[in-house]
């Protein structure tokens, strides 16, 4: 990046020195929009919300002010610069969904966690973007800046198509016509007015691959996502258990879910990712289920310091990879199930309950039942072992 100091930047010219430190930061895509880009955005948030769709996530409805709107969260705001970073896979993300006795975590999950990545890349934009709007000769504003990623009550999503870093596809998720969906976004939102860009027009065409590809019928409706029946959602977020019907469908998938995404067709475009520390971990791309499901809490701790799995802990980590077992149709795991049954944590111990009343003989299951069922006070995992044949 230039020394500021040195130039005599019109607006535009200040835009385009931002947008070289974007992508001298690793940021592939950056464009501007302003904060009242996405008016329609609010109505179906509400909509969303208001159907129950956002499960147990009972945050997304809080201070529904700040979401709605860039103004409701930061009054101050006058533009708001985008940023996208691309996480393209170098493997195919769907090739451990049928090697039954590993685990599958979806790419994002594969690596550092995208959070610091994001961030920290934002803020040193963000660093940039302040030096050289100080220095812009017409800015007599006092100027200042806001970054956020995932977590902020922001709605990335629209805000990146109404600055045209690409649409919503059907699956909700933004797609680009240069690098398809492997992108994490990120924002910086600034006092100062920079000359916005034009939003990205829809190119779902007829196509509805990813609403076809879901396992679990998680879209009530084109560009609409219920949290309740997503394998991402039930994964992470959830914290009880986790309701039968989902079960087997989840198959292997024990972090996150990437079905919708790896079958869009304008993945043909993407690129594999150029951040190492977003690159997968060669331990978590099959990772054997077998050695997930002996993790006790110190080890998870280890085993997972530094990755975004961490923030499930391990109790439920293990319940989603019990999950895995019981649908591995492969007898040799039964041990492990087996060996959490007595588990201090109801939601393991339901789970291997259930990987054994899959994986064994009734009767095998009926004797484990008469051995453990009258010292279990759990009533969930009470449930678990009064299944039938
Ligand atoms: C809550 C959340 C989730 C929830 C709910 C997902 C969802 N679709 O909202 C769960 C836990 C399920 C989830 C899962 C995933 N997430 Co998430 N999640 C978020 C979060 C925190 C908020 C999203 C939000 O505001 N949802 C509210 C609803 C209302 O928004 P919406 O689904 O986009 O709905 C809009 C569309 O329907 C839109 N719309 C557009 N056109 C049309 C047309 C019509 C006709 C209609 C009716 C509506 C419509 O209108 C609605 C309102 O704007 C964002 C970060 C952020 N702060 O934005 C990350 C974010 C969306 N997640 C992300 C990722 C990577 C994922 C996963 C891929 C992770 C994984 N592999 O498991 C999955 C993808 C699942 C999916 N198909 O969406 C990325 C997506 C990046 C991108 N390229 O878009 C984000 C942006 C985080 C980030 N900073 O990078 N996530
Ligand atoms: S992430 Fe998986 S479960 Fe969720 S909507 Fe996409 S395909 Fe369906
Ligand atoms: S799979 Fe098809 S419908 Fe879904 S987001 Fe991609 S282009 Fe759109």
């Amino acid at each position: 990046v230039p020394h500021a100091a040195e130039l005599d930047l019109t607006r535009e010219a200040l835009k385009q020195a931002i947008l070289a430190s974007a992508h001298a930061h690793g940021f592939e895509l950056c464009r501007v929009v302003t904060p009242e880009s996405i008016p329609e955005a609010a109505t179906r948030l509400r909509q969303w919300l208001a159907a129950g769709h956002h499960a147990g996530m009972g945050w997304m409805g809080d201070t529904p002010h700040r979401r709605e709107s860039p103004r409701g969260l930061w009054p101050e705001v006058r533009s708001i610069l985008m940023l996208g970073l691309n996480y393209g896979p170098d493997t195919d993300p769907m090739a451990t969904l049928s090697q039954p006795d590993t685990g599958t975590i979806s790419v994002y999950a594969r690596g550092k966690d995208y959070h610091d990545v994001v961030k920290s890349r934002l803020k040193a934009v963000a660093r940039d973007l302040v030096s050289l709007a100080r220095a812009d000769v017409d800015s007599s504003q006092e100027v200042a800046v806001k970054v956020f990623v995932d977590t902020a009550p922001v709605l990335e999503k629209p805000l990146a198509e109404a600055a045209g870093l690409g649409w919503q596809g059907k699956h909700t998720v933004l797609v680009s016509r240069e690098l398809g969906n492997w992108l994490f976004l990120g924002a910086i939102f600034i006092t100062l007015d920079i000359p916005a860009d034009v939003a990205e027009t829809d190119h779902c065409g007829t196509c509805r691959r990813c609403l076809d590809a879901c396992p679990t019928g998680a879209f009530p409706a084109p560009y609409v996502l219920d949290s309740r029946r997503c394998i991402s959602y039930l994964t992470i977020e959830h914290k009880g258990h986790i309701a039968e019907e989902f079960r087997v469908p989840m198959g292997n998938r024990i972090y996150g879910c990437d079905d919708c995404l790896a079958v869009c067709p304008w993945n043909k475009f993407a690129e594999i990712g150029r951040e190492a520390r977003l690159a997968a971990r060669a331990d978590l791309v099959a990772p054997r289920l077998a050695d997930l499901a002996a993790l006790d809490d110190a080890r998870f701790r280890q085993f997972f310091s530094g990755s975004p799995i961490k923030r499930t802990g391990r109790d439920r980590f293990v319940r989603n990879v019990l999950i895995a077992i019981g649908n591995s149709g492969d007898a040799a795991l039964a041990g492990r199930a087996e060996a959490l049954l007595h588990d201090p944590s109801a939601l393991v111990r339901a789970m291997a309950v259930w990987a054994l009343w899959r994986l064994l003989p009734f009767g095998l299951f009926e004797r484990l039942r008469f051995g453990m069922l009258p010292s279990e006070s759990d009533p969930a995992v009470r449930a678990e072992w009064g299944k039938t044949a």
